[in-house]
């Protein structure tokens, strides 16, 4: 048993952590093979904080996450198989292939707005008098954008239901947080707004998920809005486009600092330590999660791929000189 979680609970906690790291391993292998198309932001290193956030979710409440949650998508219980089709441009795919990576449910592209629409979220939450929360996630280099803090201040002032979590992952892009902050742990900014702010371990699951239950349910009980910063780290290089970069712009050293504190490994380690499972329990699981990313694939690479009239579909504007009528 660690915290309330039974032995179970535990190893689903592993399986969700595991199936994040291999589909955005996997993901980024198929990417370099020229299999998906596109950019990929990976956020291998950074599990625990999608895991620890959806752990302390009820049914219900929704997160708006960054363009770097697929393997939160993952463990939130999304089918990889699926996820991978889409990834790939397949029909079969959750957008029939038309969205790819930085259009799934729940994730943005654009910096900075999930803070906004989680706004919008709980304000709606509110006013309809449901007992949910909404979460917001952002970066770093998020964190420094204007609406971000229009938004925070309104949830503050209206008291909504919202968590603001923040990934700190200490770089955005190439750029070091140390050039784009004075302030050493970017939940201060709450004391601008009026509301808590906390700063966890954003490599340990249980920490994540204590501290996010915690606001969450602060939230939910009409106590208002809070920020959450997770700190943490991404191995790869900001995006398949940028991995010319090499990671160039960090030391071995601190690479390798954070490596000790890897969320997978720690939390695995920590289940046979503590005696909630044995070793063979932890490779039982592997297999299964592997068994699982490599069926995702192999549906994917056998899925079709879109007609291209499907191109045309799903355009807002039904009219345009020398395109064909198109629409719903
Ligand atoms: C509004 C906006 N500006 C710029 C970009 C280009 N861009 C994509 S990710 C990124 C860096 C984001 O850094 P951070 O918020 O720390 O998130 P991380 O990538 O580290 O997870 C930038 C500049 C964008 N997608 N949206
Ligand atoms: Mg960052």
């Amino acid at each position: 048993m660690i915290e309330n979680f039974n032995k179970e609970k535990c190893l689903e906690i592993y399986r969700q952590l595991k199936i994040a790291r291999r589909f955005e391993e996997k993901t980024m292998e198929l990417g370099g093979q020229g299999e998906i198309l596109g950019s990929i932001h990976a956020g291998i290193g950074m599990e625990a904080v999608g895991v620890g956030v959806t752990l302390a979710l009820k049914k219900g409440d929704i997160a708006l996450k960054t363009h770097r949650a697929h393997g939160q998508l993952v463990a939130e219980g999304v089918d990889p198989k699926y996820l991978f089709a889409e990834l790939m441009g397949k029909e079969n795919g959750y957008n029939k292939g038309l969205g790819g990576s930085m259009h799934l449910a729940g994730l943005s592209g654009v910096l900075g707005v999930n803070v906004p629409m989680a706004s919008g979220a709980a304000l709606a939450f509110k006013m309809k008098k449901e007992p949910r929360v909404a979460v917001g996630q952002y970066g770093d280099g998020a964190a420094n954008l204007g609406p971000l803090h229009e938004a925070m201040n309104m949830a503050a002032i209206w008291t909504l239901p919202a968590v603001f979590v923040c990934e700190n992952n200490g770089y955005a892009v190439s750029t070091s947080s140390k050039y784009s902050t004075l302030l050493k742990n970017l939940s201060e900014r709450a004391k601008a707004y009026g509301i808590p702010g906390e700063t966890v371990d954003g490599m340990d699951v249980i920490e994540v998920y204590k501290a996010a239950s915690r606001l969450i349910e602060r939230a939910r009980s009409g106590q208002g809005p809070a920020i959450l910063e997770c700190k943490t780290y991404r191995y790869e290089d900001h995006s398949k486009s940028t991995a010319a970069q090499k990671l160039a712009y960090r030391t071995n050293e601190e690479i390798e600092e954070w490596r000790k504190k890897d969320p997978v490994i720690l939390w695995a380690a920590r289940l046979v330590k503590e005696n909630v499972c044995t070793k063979e329990e932890i490779a039982a699981m592997d297999a299964s999660v592997e068994k699982t990313i490599d069926e995702g694939v192999e549906f994917a690479r056998n899925s079709p791929l879109p007609p291209l009239e499907l191109a045309f579909k799903y355009m807002y504007a039904t009219e345009c000189q020398g395109i064909p009528q198109r629409g719903w």
